[in-house]
């Protein structure tokens, strides 16, 4: 059976449906964590700053975002990724990373999967390639085959040896860093660190952000820790460690996570444990592997995290005024 021809063109898949609205988007996973790019057919947000941008889809057209990630065409994993023009000069695209229950700041498997994507697109060829995110611009190296390099924005530890109590665990020390989002990096103790724990694992990282919030401990600026981090022991020979990473509405990261490879860095960067350029092979719950080092520039520390990405959908989603669920189920 021959398969048509797929050219995103909206008008050519609906023409008899032209009630509905129309979201192009290219679905990928990075190390088995989804990004959904969205290409078109989010309201225009022209001529503002990203974070202004952020701010305007927040507070008018949340509805969008809910329609792209939330069932019943999405699910709690799933990252959007919203492909704007670039805001600097040098810049080739910007992007704006949300999910279930928000945006985020910067997204590091998903800017595997846009580099990924835009090379699916055609847009790029292997070449070096700078992003443009509401938390700062990133330099992107495209290798082809979907591996992609990205040199985030700078990553530091805010507080170290952090103590929370955690009702039914007891005490829980962990540092608190920016990789881009905000982590609180703990270690996962007897906790498995695989698939099979990962309801053990959920139910503790939870009871842990929600003793944070609780107990007033923030990022700087009182920034919500939205993001635990459980670290371990690497499980396969050759990798430096693992890890569980619970993203802000529930799910957990699939892939080793880009901000949270990057917020480890920067701790065992604080704590002489990992030397500037030397090698950090990141594993996720799930065995995928990020590989992580840094660079300092000046007094910032620039983590660099490595994954592939894998294109492995085209889609157009179809918004009817007639159906019930057509803004999604948060
Ligand atoms: O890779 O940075 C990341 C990330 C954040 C949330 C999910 N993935």
């Amino acid at each position: 059976m021959s398969v048509p021809d797929f050219d995103l063109d909206p008008d050519r898949v609906t023409r008899q449906n032209s009630g509905m609205e129309k979201i192009i988007c290219i679905d990928s996973h990075t190390g088995g964590e989804p990004t959904r790019v969205v290409v078109a057919g989010f309201p225009d947000l022209s001529g503002l700053s990203l974070p202004a941008a952020v701010e305007r889809l927040r507070g008018e057209h949340d509805h969008y975002r809910k329609a792209a990630v939330c069932e019943p065409r999405g699910n709690d994993v799933v990252v959007g990724a919203l492909l704007l023009p670039p805001v600097n000069p040098h810049s080739l695209a910007s992007v704006i990373f949300f999910n279930n229950v928000g945006y985020l700041g910067m997204c590091g498997h998903g800017t595997i999967g846009l580099l990924a994507t835009l090379q699916h697109m055609g847009r790029v060829t292997p070449g070096t390639y700078a992003i443009d995110t509401p938390v700062g611009t990133v330099q992107t190296h495209v290798h082809g085959h979907g591996w992609v390099e990205v040199d985030n924005v700078p990553a530091h530890r805010y507080a170290a040896g952090v103590e929370v109590h955690v009702p039914g665990y007891g005490q829980v020390v962990g540092d608190v860093a920016w990789g881009g989002n905000w982590f609180f990096l703990t270690d996962a103790g007897a906790l498995p660190l695989c698939r099979a724990g990962v309801q053990e694992l959920t139910t503790f990282a939870l009871a842990v952000r929600y003793a944070l919030r609780t107990h007033h401990i923030t990022g700087s600026a009182g920034a919500e820790i939205d993001h635990i981090e459980l670290m371990g022991a690497a499980q396969t020979h050759g990798n430096s460690g693992r890890n569980f990473v619970l993203c802000p509405g529930g799910a957990y990261d699939r892939s080793p996570c880009g901000t949270g490879t990057s917020a480890k860095l920067a701790c065992l960067a604080a704590d002489g444990k990992l030397l500037e350029g030397k090698r950090w092979l990141q594993e996720s719950v799930i065995g995928t592997v990020f590989e992580g080092r840094y660079r300092l520039v000046g007094d910032q520390l620039i983590p660099s995290i490595r994954g592939q990405a894998h294109v492995v959908a085209e889609t157009i989603l179809l918004l009817s005024p007639s159906d019930p669920f057509c803004w999604g189920l948060e």
